[in-house]
């Protein structure tokens, strides 16, 4: 039993002094938010982290995401995953758009892309994929489907700040992608998010949509909504930015532990492939198949819970399984086995910097006691 309890994750907290010194400058300067210098100063400073040509801050993941894909103009159906979390079906929602489920790759918790075309009608305008847990998704494939059908491409990529693929970064692929900044991210402005996007003529209206559309004092052009990102969450993006790398190297070092540790413990399988180079190291996530581990997820999740480890059933429940999308076929349980499966195996662990590699030890020392 450890005497503190392990969560799922720890924010990666700026030192407190340098916050200080550019809280200072905003004290000075009187300007909170609506367009500040901070604002400017961390999105430029993310352009080139991310690599990047076009950026947008938001106030989080979520209003990001809902008003990228209301830029975009879609219409009637959106192809996506029913395994993320609520916000990724809940922008569609709230622009209208019918979500239409596809079922997952059971290797990389993503879209499957060979399931997408039988699910493409005339009502579908775009394919909105989720980088899960940071694995993503089969670009290429999508991108195919999409150029073949004339169809908008959308990346919630919450979970993949920093990641390549092919040494290309991922905000380059699709039409846009999210990232998230909450406090439980990689890289954390407290709550924040942006969009990264390839079309330069979005720039424009993205700022417009994320304050209340209006275009100078004489007028309101677009139905928007309030979505900045303000002065003081910019600083500490800005001091957090500087962490980023060492959190990494650190969490790379967990990982290797977490490996190793439970290498030889039948019945559980690693789902996120972390490398040092390409990923973003957001979650460590495993797969317990109950019939070899002889227990299930959901009796690890709790039983750890007495041990003071507090692991996260992400993604639990599945969003084709919302009350209000009852009357979808496409959330219909025979249609989605892959993610009914993974949605009562998978189990995020523990997984930050400041997490102690005797910690590890501990947690996959109890895990494999069990059997
Ligand atoms: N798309 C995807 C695929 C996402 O995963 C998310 C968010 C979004 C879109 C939306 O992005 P945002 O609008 O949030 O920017 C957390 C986060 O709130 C959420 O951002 C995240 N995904 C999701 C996967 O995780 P909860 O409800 O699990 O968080 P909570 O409060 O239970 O925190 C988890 C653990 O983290 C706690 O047990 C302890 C630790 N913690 C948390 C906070 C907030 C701390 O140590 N300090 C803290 O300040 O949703």
């Amino acid at each position: 039993m450890f005497k503190e309890p392990i969560y799922i994750t720890r924010p990666l907290l700026p030192n407190l002094q340098n916050v200080y010194n550019g809280l200072h400058e905003v004290w000075e300067s009187k300007w909170l938010t609506n367009n500040g210098p901070q604002q400017f100063k961390l999105e430029e400073q993310l352009k080139k982290y991310l690599q990047v040509e076009n950026l947008s801050l938001f106030n989080n993941g979520t209003s990001a995401l809902l008003l990228g894909i209301k830029a975009l103009n879609l219409t009637g159906e959106v192809i996506t995953t029913p395994f993320t979390f609520p916000a990724t079906v809940q922008a569609l929602d709230w622009n209208n758009l019918t979500p239409v489920f596809c079922d997952i790759d059971p290797t990389t918790l993503t879209l499957n892309a060979a399931k997408i075309e039988s699910l493409i009608t005339d009502k579908t305008s775009a394919i909105l994929g989720v980088h899960t847990f940071g694995n993503p998704c089969n670009v290429e494939q999508i991108q195919l489907i999409a150029n073949k059908y004339k169809l908008k491409v959308i990346y919630d990529g919450a979970h993949t700040f920093g990641t390549t693929i092919n040494n290309q970064p991922i905000g380059k692929f699709g039409d846009m992608t999210m990232f998230s900044f909450h406090a439980t991210k990689l890289f954390n402005t407290v709550e924040g998010g942006a969009l990264a996007f390839n079309d330069e003529s979005l720039v424009e209206k993205l700022n417009l949509l994320k304050n209340f559309g209006i275009a100078n004092p004489e007028e309101v052009v677009l139905s928007g909504l309030n979505a900045k990102l303000n002065e003081v969450q910019s600083v500490i993006g800005i001091e957090v930015l500087k962490l980023v790398e060492t959190e990494r190297r650190k969490r790379h070092e967990i990982k290797r532990a977490y490996e190793q540790n439970m290498a030889n413990t039948p019945g559980i399988n690693v789902l996120t492939k972390l490398e040092l180079d390409s990923s973003s190291y957001q979650y460590f996530v495993i797969q317990i198949d109950e019939e070899i581990y002889g227990k299930s997820r959901d009796w690890l999740h709790e039983e750890l819970k007495k041990y003071n480890v507090f692991t996260r059933k992400y993604f639990y429940p599945l969003c084709s399984d919302f009350q209000w999308y009852e009357h979808l076929e496409s959330a219909r349980k025979e249609n989605l086995p892959q993610a009914q499966k993974a949605v009562t195996q998978v189990l995020a662990m523990p997984f930050y910097g400041d997490l102690e590699i005797e910690s590890v030890e501990k947690i996959c020392k109890v895990i494999r006691n069990f059997i």
